[in-house]
């Protein structure tokens, strides 16, 4: 008896103790959050979905602080931009998307050490501030460009017996060359090897009406189907797309219905899932900081959108149930379409 009371004081003390010592466990405090927009958000869904994705997550999680930044199409002032940004001191995350961000955010992030930075559609390995995700763009670029292919080498009206076919981008960089180029041209190569990738640059991500004379141009080349990955100048490539009576694919988004009848797919990122992911994590402390991570097909974040009417209507059931089955095969592991180092 006496035992079991002195066990029991005993364990009073140590919970008092631990009721001084520890706060119960604490609500996590709501975040502040910094959408840095490399450009201008709107007529590029890469951004506009980025910053869906952060109010999304500030809607589910009351309290949190969102602030969004258009950095401006001038490339040479994002540097600067950015560092003005992270000095305000306002944020526990800076979440940004582009491939050119990383190096950006390493000498920014310098200044700054204590600032934690998470960016999409880029990829940097061992900043222990900075979590990246890059998109297996080398399964989306072959995804559209077996369809594409498929299209071109069709009976459709519009089309032609030239193995060629196009894309307007708006400008190079390492993932643009070594991920959706050859994504894409090893994707019409599975339709037929003598494929040929008319390439065009913009120079800009808005220039429609540039963008329009380059469509036209490539058009009157015998180019059938284009690709444009040119920001909100692809207005301009939808236009001259409808007045030839050719096709485009696209990227990113779901585009069908800006052109129904001309835009006869869409390989979509899911850019919106993957930012209120990736603050969700960072909110629970699970984000990987430092870690470089790749994902696509499997993981649920490249996706051919294939239910849409404008694709079931005008794309023959042939071409559909070849590309359902390539992406099956991606899925299944049968075609395997690895990320080189960019
Ligand atoms: N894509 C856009 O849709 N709009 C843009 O304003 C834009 N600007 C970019 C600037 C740079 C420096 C780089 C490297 C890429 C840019 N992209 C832009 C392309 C984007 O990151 C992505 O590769 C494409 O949207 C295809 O998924």
């Amino acid at each position: 008896m006496k035992k079991n009371k002195s066990l029991l004081l005993a364990l009073a003390v140590l919970a008092a103790q631990f009721a001084m010592t520890t706060p119960l466990a604490a609500a996590p405090k709501p975040l502040k959050i910094g959408v840095f927009i490399p450009g201008v958000s709107e007529g590029s869904p890469n951004y506009e979905n980025l910053i869906k994705g952060a109010q999304r997550f500030a809607k589910d999680n009351p309290g949190t602080d969102i602030k969004v930044f258009e950095a401006g199409y001038n490339q040479a002032e994002w540097q600067e931009k950015l560092t003005s940004f992270v000095a305000t001191g306002n944020y526990d995350y800076v979440i940004t998307s582009n491939p050119s961000l990383p190096d950006l955010i390493n000498v920014t992030g310098k200044l700054f050490p204590k600032q934690k930075f998470i960016c999409l559609d880029g990829s940097f390995a061992g900043n222990p501030n900075l979590y990246t995700v890059l998109y297996n763009q080398i399964e989306q670029g072959y995804v559209t460009g077996y369809l594409a292919g498929m299209l071109s080498t069709s009976k459709m009206p519009g089309t032609n017996a030239d193995k060629k076919v196009g894309m307007i981008i708006g400008q190079h960089y390492p993932a643009m060359d070594k991920l959706i180029i050859p994504g894409f041209e090893k994707g019409l190569k599975a339709v037929d090897p003598a494929f040929q990738v008319d390439v065009r640059v913009l120079g800009n991500w808005f220039d429609a009406t540039k963008a329009a004379e380059l469509a036209r141009s490539m058009i009157e080349a015998g180019v059938d189907v284009i690709l444009p990955i040119c920001g909100s100048g692809s207005q301009g490539v939808i236009k001259a797309a409808q007045e030839a009576g050719t096709y485009l694919v696209f990227f990113d988004n779901d585009e069908y219905a800006r052109a129904p009848g001309t835009i006869l797919g869409c390989t979509i990122l899911k850019q919106e899932e993957l930012a209120y992911n990736c603050l969700k994590q960072a909110a629970q402390g699970k984000l990987p900081f430092g870690k470089a991570d790749v994902v696509g097909i499997k993981e649920g974040y490249v996706e051919f959108l294939d239910t849409n009417p404008n694709y079931l209507v005008k794309v023959p059931v042939a071409i559909r149930n070849k590309l359902a089955a390539a992406i099956r095969d991606i899925k299944s592991g049968k075609i395997v379409l690895p990320v080189p180092q960019i």
